[in-house]
């Protein structure tokens, strides 16, 4: 556990939802079972790119026990829904349900197959024959594949640094892709009864699931019921419905009962989406005062081979945050995305906010070593002040509120940074690797609307039932708050539903940290509609419902630094200690804050310096379980240090900001900084992550050492 040094007063109340979920007693889709209910079992391909030759399932229909066998030209009209439609995309492949004609990537569902149980499914599927032509394999962002995504963004006029005799600092920085891998693979359970289909799917966004799902089975929305029991982790990838989910959906409906469809670790290595991947590139130029006059950026991005609802997402972010917390005269980004013969890449914690720190960041100390300016006054004299909020940006984005420079000049109190470089300098001189990376980063989040419901019952106590519903974050004890600080009431009275369409009204779900922001006004918004009511004299029960739609987006942000020791002999490195200043706006609980940010943390130290996932030239998945893929443990996590600015948002009702995907944002961005400070006797300019041992231990012994300064 990481040591944190700030001590909160014992929270009233806390987390509600704990005793059931670390007792046992919870409930997940991989639970629900019902009498005669059938079980579904995907074929995949084994090749990254081939055409099918032959799919021969006749001996698989009549084998024991199988209720049914499904392959493409069996679907019909059924398919995937189209993208986010903020994003205009033009894939080069389509995306069926089922490959019909070609496989486009190792693990692509190509067969399902129906029976009484799962084991007669997978002996049933054994007996399937099919022959492939395999076909050249483009891996990802292979050079002249053609943009399925475009954003770009020009301001100003273009800089020649020659002319005006600027100084300019160049990065690079490739991410590998990474697996989510939450505890919960993914399933679905689906039950038709001919008045309609209830699907149990732990989706992020179960209305989105249930419209999705009506509009491919041809039903009113009315028909289909989503219900999103406790989820074992999503971080975005539990946001867009996968080609599973409803093909699961699809049986249920045509054999009229209870199918069900549970993933096995590897179904989610080699299926689920993934994150990250993108190769990113940039320069920053600056005037002989160190202000930044220009930004430039080439950001290429990974899609796989199918384009979930939010696959434009990461580019998109990544591009319109830029240049993050940073005044730059102008900048001129462009960010695309190319499809691959791998599984699709979606949304993952962070979702391009990462991507955007990781170059600004990098670019700062880059500048900071060509202008030779400590990389915190660098920063000091760049950061947007908070005499300019709201800021507009070049990208055409509104900052709506902050203090960036009193965030970096907290972490660096806190860190005692004159010190520690005193201290960076000593140990140098006697032989250490050791480095001292900063990072400052932004978290917009909460855009567009959510809804909630109130209603106040005779007995005195209350409900609210809200559309954004929860993946282990706490949203019951968190809206019980809310409407119990509204009412008057003490929290205990009160009961948080989500996570059900009959029960809950719509909502867009629990992404890019937006529930409390939104989600949490909507809750408020509803409160007070019903205690006013209350008040007005209206006898019980009453039910007030609101829709919030949030005027603007609120941006977190906040200031990572880390200390980073490398072991010159082996690489091994080691995070010795990390001071961390996260401004989250207004914080409802205390507790709840604070578990994100240790979450996102442990995620973004998995990022920096362990997690990869890995294909082989031919498209092989070589990193499909978690023997081979390494997710970060207790033992990853560093001392850690948290302090909070609180300066509410000015983008929503309630002043909240965004703080899940905090960690994975400037922590990794923070650490990269390190690791290269670390290297930097060895002229090291830039690192891929993962920084494991074996990188940074070929790194010193490719590098020419300098002599000491
Ligand atoms: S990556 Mo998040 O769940 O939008």
């Amino acid at each position: 556990m990481p040591a944190t040094s700030r001590q909160h007063t014992p929270i009233t109340p806390s987390r509600v939802e704990d005793r059931r979920l670390i007792t046992g007693c919870g409930q997940y889709t991989h639970d629900v079972c019902h009498d005669g209910m059938l079980h579904a079992v995907f074929v995949r391909s084994q090749h990254a790119h081939a055409r099918l030759a032959e799919v021969d399932v006749r001996a698989a229909r009549t084998a024991p026990d199988v209720r049914a066998v499904y392959v493409a030209a069996d679907l019909g009209d059924a398919c995937m829904p189209p993208i986010n439609p903020i994003a205009s995309a033009h894939p080069a492949w389509p995306c069926p349900l089922l490959a019909e004609g070609t496989v486009r990537f190792v693990g692509q569902p190509i067969v399902l197959v129906v029976a009484l149980t799962r084991a007669a499914a997978e002996a049933a599927a054994e007996l399937l024959a099919i022959d492939y032509a395999e076909l050249p394999t483009a891996g990802d962002l292979a050079p002249g594949a053609a943009a399925v995504l475009r954003f770009a963004h020009k301001s100003g006029p273009p800089v020649d640094p020659a002319a005006t005799g600027s100084l300019r600092a160049v990065a690079r920085h490739r991410q590998p892709r990474l697996a989510a891998a939450p505890m919960e693979t993914r399933a679905a359970v689906a039950h038709w009864d001919h008045s309609g289909l209830t699907m149990w799917l732990p989706t992020q966004s179960p209305a989105r699931a249930r419209d999705d799902i009506a509009h491919m089975l041809g039903l009113a929305k009315q028909q289909v019921r989503v219900i999103a029991p406790d989820v074992g982790g999503a971080f975005g990838a539990r946001a867009s419905v996968n080609p599973e989910d409803l093909l699961t959906a699809f049986a249920a409906h045509r054999l009229g009962g209870t199918v069900k469809w549970a993933a096995s670790r590897s179904e989610e290595f080699t299926s689920a989406t993934h994150g990250r991947g993108a190769f990113l590139e940039g320069a920053l130029s600056m005037d002989a005062d160190g202000h930044f006059v220009h930004l430039e950026a080439r950001l290429a991005f990974p899609l796989g081979a199918w384009l979930p609802f939010s696959a434009a997402m990461p580019v998109r972010n990544a591009a319109r945050i830029l240049p993050g917390p940073y005044r730059v005269g102008s900048v001129d980004i462009e960010a695309h995305a190319t499809q691959s013969n791998a599984a699709a890449v979606n949304i993952y914690r962070g979702a391009g906010r990462p991507e955007a720190a990781l170059l600004m960041e990098r670019l700062v100390d880059a500048a900071a070593r060509v202008g030779g300016i400590d990389p915190v006054e660098l920063r000091r004299r760049n950061l947007i002040p908070a005499s300019a909020m709201p800021y507009d940006t070049p990208t055409g984005e509104r900052l709506d509120s902050g203090d960036y420079p009193a965030a970096l000049e907290r972490a660096c109190e806190r860190f005692g940074y004159a010190a520690e470089r005193a201290q960076q300098a000593r140990r140098r001189a006697a032989g250490e690797l050791v480095g001292i990376g900063l990072a400052m980063y932004v978290e917009p989040c909460g855009q567009g609307w959510e809804s909630a419901r109130v209603t106040l019952l005779p007995d005195g106590t209350v409900t609210v039932a809200s559309g954004s519903a929860a993946q282990g974050q706490g949203h019951q004890t968190t809206y019980a708050a809310i409407v119990a600080t509204v009412l008057g009431l003490d929290p205990q009275l009160v009961t948080a539903v989500h996570g059900d369409t009959a029960l809950c009204p719509d909502g867009i779900g629990a992404l890019a940290s937006r529930s409390i922001a939104i989600g949490g006004s909507a809750v408020q918004a509803a409160a007070r509609a019903a205690a006013a009511r209350r008040d007005a004299g209206e006898p019980l029960p009453l039910t007030a419902e609101s829709v919030y739609t949030a005027p603007g987006e609120a941006w977190s942000y906040g200031c990572v630094i880390a200390r980073m020791s490398i072991l010159a002999e082996t690489g091994e490195p080691r995070i010795e200690r990390m001071v961390w200043v996260d401004d989250a706006g207004r914080i409802i609980s205390p507790q709840l804050a604070e578990g994100q940010l240790h979450g996102g943390l442990a995620q973004g130290i998995g990022q920096a310096m362990l997690e990869r996932i890995v294909y082989d030239d031919s498209g092989q998945l070589l990193t499909g379980s978690l023997l081979d893929y390494a997710l970060p443990r207790a033992g990853d996590m560093p001392p850690l240090e948290i302090d909070s600015l609180c300066i509410p948002a000015t983008a929503n009702a309630l002043g909240a900001k965004g703080v899940g995907e905090a960690g994975t944002i400037g922590v990794p961005a923070a650490l990269l900084n390190a690791a290269i400070d670390a290297l930097s006797p060895f002229k090291v300019t830039d690192l891929d992550f993962p920084l494991t041992a074996e990188r940074l231990w070929r790194t010193i012994n490719t590098s020419t050492k300098e002599p000491s300064p």
